[in-house]
């Protein structure tokens, strides 16, 4: 299955850009992700990249992937990049309140990566859930350490209410999440096309009330909306140069998902979504913008519609009764109200984000000798 790419695995790449000579220690960070296909490359970057240290990954089945499948997924692509070994968990399978879920095939593309192959391993995910593995990961650093979200927030939501002690151990939070003046992404013809929200994001719009704590704490948040990723959008003619420059088996991973994805990029609707936030982490020049107060709108109602994904437990994991919420309003981030203030970011690169996604994923450490 994977001989593909055993002309490349013993290959003895060590490439050393100058943009990495940075006398700065690595960065620590502990990625939280669902799993979509966006993730992917996210996770390939924080992975790879020469200036992280990747404590752990964490998700939950709230978002694209499911628990089982991510508890499989994680490990395989993680023995594609130079940080095979970290700590992996999964957290809830439903969100912390509301009943909206993304669209089934989403869902099962998350869950088989978009039918490209990656090793098996015999790795487990570590016994603690994602809460406990976070609060877990800080518990054992003197240093600060960088969330990355890539997902729902209900996660770190979760682990805010569980462990607010831990809150000074974390230097940012980075989130690919939310929108301002940019139109939402909630309706996708072909899914959701008839959908009465046109201003929310989905890591948000899944888990709304989540989101909204996190926004209403005091944690250093970098918001790596769609007002940013629509400035990154992904072309054929980048999808073919990032394979003619592909030399790791990360890089081929990630050029066999742009492949069998052409039609979402040939639509003109395929941006760094996670990815940018990745790049955030160690290129905080890619987010530029301004501090505001942000709070999330979750306006409860009686019952739910079509929108309601009603086979999830009318039972949140507090063991109290799940409310239904507005789906046309559920999920929109607006700028005001009381919270402390968050970095909004504005402006990027696009063209740096784009080199660098390439430089990333196709720098092999020597002495990581896969076995795929
Ligand atoms: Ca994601």
């Amino acid at each position: 299955m994977f001989q593909r790419f055993s002309r490349l695995s013993n290959a003895s790449l060590f490439v050393v850009f100058s943009i990495f000579c940075s006398t700065a220690s690595a960065e620590k960070v502990i990625y939280d992700t669902d799993m979509g296909i966006d993730d992917w490359s996210a996770m390939l970057v924080v992975a790879n990249h020469p200036e992280i240290e990747l404590l752990g990954v964490t998700s939950n089945g709230v978002g694209e992937g499911h628990c089982a499948e991510n508890m499989v997924n994680i490990p395989g692509l993680l023995a594609l990049s130079n940080s095979a070994d970290v700590p992996f968990a999964c957290g809830d399978h439903f969100p912390m309140d509301g009943y909206f879920v993304f669209p089934a095939p989403w869902r099962k593309q998350a869950d088989t990566l978009s039918g490209v192959p990656v090793p098996t391993t015999d790795r487990v995910p570590t016994e603690l859930n994602s809460v406990d593995l976070i609060h877990q990961l800080l518990s054992e650093q003197d240093e600060q350490v960088v969330l990355l979200s890539a997902g729902s927030l209900t996660n770190i939501a979760q682990w805010l209410q569980k462990y607010p002690e831990d809150m000074p151990k974390v230097s940012r939070l980075v989130m690919m999440g939310g929108g301002f003046d940019a139109p939402g992404n909630i309706i996708v013809p072909g899914f959701t096309g008839d959908h009465p929200n046109k201003k929310a994001e989905w890591n948000i719009y899944v888990d709304a009330v989540a989101a909204d704590i996190v926004f209403a704490s005091s944690l250093p948040v970098e918001v790596v909306g769609l007002d940013l990723t629509n400035q990154v959008m992904v072309t054929p003619e980048y999808a073919k140069r990032f394979k003619s420059e592909v030399k790791t088996p990360a890089a081929e991973f990630w050029d066999k998902v742009l492949d069998d994805n052409d039609w979402f990029i040939e639509s003109n609707e395929y941006y760094f979504w996670d990815v940018l936030a990745a790049l955030v982490v160690v290129e905080p020049e890619l987010c530029q913008g301004e501090m505001q107060s942000v709070w999330v709108e979750h306006n409860k109602v009686s019952s739910g519609d079509k929108w309601a994904d009603t086979s999830i437990p009318n039972v949140t994991e507090e063991g109290i009764a799940r409310s239904h919420y507005d789906p046309a309003t559920f999920g929109i981030t607006r700028i005001g109200g009381d919270n402390p203030a968050v970095k909004i970011c504005r402006h990027t690169q696009p063209q740096r984000a784009f080199d660098a996604l390439i430089e990333i994923l196709n720098i092999q450490d020597s002495s990581n000798n896969k076995t795929i």
